[in-house]
């Protein structure tokens, strides 16, 4: 059975949608390929079937899953055989605590730093759909959000501590080799990097590091996705 991964589509092609990235690392991770099909992020026509309006949504035969972290959760349990995302109850919990410091942490600040660039990569009615979300979000214009990105930036770096003092004992989150985790903390990284040419770490940072390591796994998967800059 084919496996059908939805995620957003941007002008050129972009593939920007941080949440379906890891998405598409835990696939890759697992063997497994999938039909990636592309969703304007204000066409929720396009995702009713599955009962909510956000990607990225898996579609395995009769099961849909939506919501990365459920759709990761699927994924170990269907393939328990392939290489795992989590490591075992242990680190599945410990993963699901990443996900939820990211989200609710990271996230948030992110956000305002690169959204105004996020809008010029896509078309017309899907720039006018996250402009509102967003500016609604924040009570603020997206052009003065970032206009004080060169000083929120630092507040976002120090938000990093712990996953670069992580990264002194170990090559990646998860330890010797990436898994989930890792996955989860590269996603912003990766949107980012597709959207915007903001640069949001120090060339000298350990996770500047970590980060080109991670565009390289799995053949080069992320690093393919062209870069906002090229
Ligand atoms: N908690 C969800 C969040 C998914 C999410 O926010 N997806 C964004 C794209 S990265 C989306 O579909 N947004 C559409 C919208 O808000 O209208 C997950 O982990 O998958």
């Amino acid at each position: 059975m084919t496996l059908i991964l939805y995620e957003l589509g941007g002008l050129d092609g972009r593939r920007y949608s941080q949440f379906s990235w890891r998405t598409r690392l835990a696939l890759a991770h697992k063997g497994l390929a999938a039909d990636v099909r592309p969703v304007a992020v204000s066409d929720k026509q396009a995702i009713a079937f599955s009962g909510q309006d956000k990607v990225p949504i898996l579609v395995d035969g009769d099961t849909v899953v939506s919501d990365s972290w459920a759709i990761a959760a699927y994924l170990e349990q269907a393939w328990p055989d392939r290489p795992s995302l989590f490591g075992g109850p242990i680190g599945t919990g410990l993963s699901r605590f990443v996900n939820t410091y990211v989200d609710r942490s990271l996230v948030p600040q992110l956000v305002p730093l690169v959204m105004v660039d996020v809008v010029a990569c896509v078309g017309p009615e899907d720039a006018g759909h996250l402009r509102g979300q967003i500016e609604g979000l924040f009570r603020r214009s997206l052009e003065e959000l970032a206009a004080a990105r060169d000083t929120d930036i630092l507040g976002f770096r120090k938000l990093l501590d712990p996953f670069r003092a992580t990264l002194r004992g170990q090559p990646f989150l998860c330890g010797a080799q990436p898994a989930y985790a890792d996955y989860i903390l590269f996603s912003l990284f990766q949107w980012a990097r597709i959207v915007s040419r903001f640069e949001l770490l120090d060339p000298a940072d350990r996770l500047a590091a970590w980060r080109e390591a991670m565009l390289d796994l799995h053949g080069g998967l992320a690093r393919r996705e062209p870069a906002r800059a090229a």
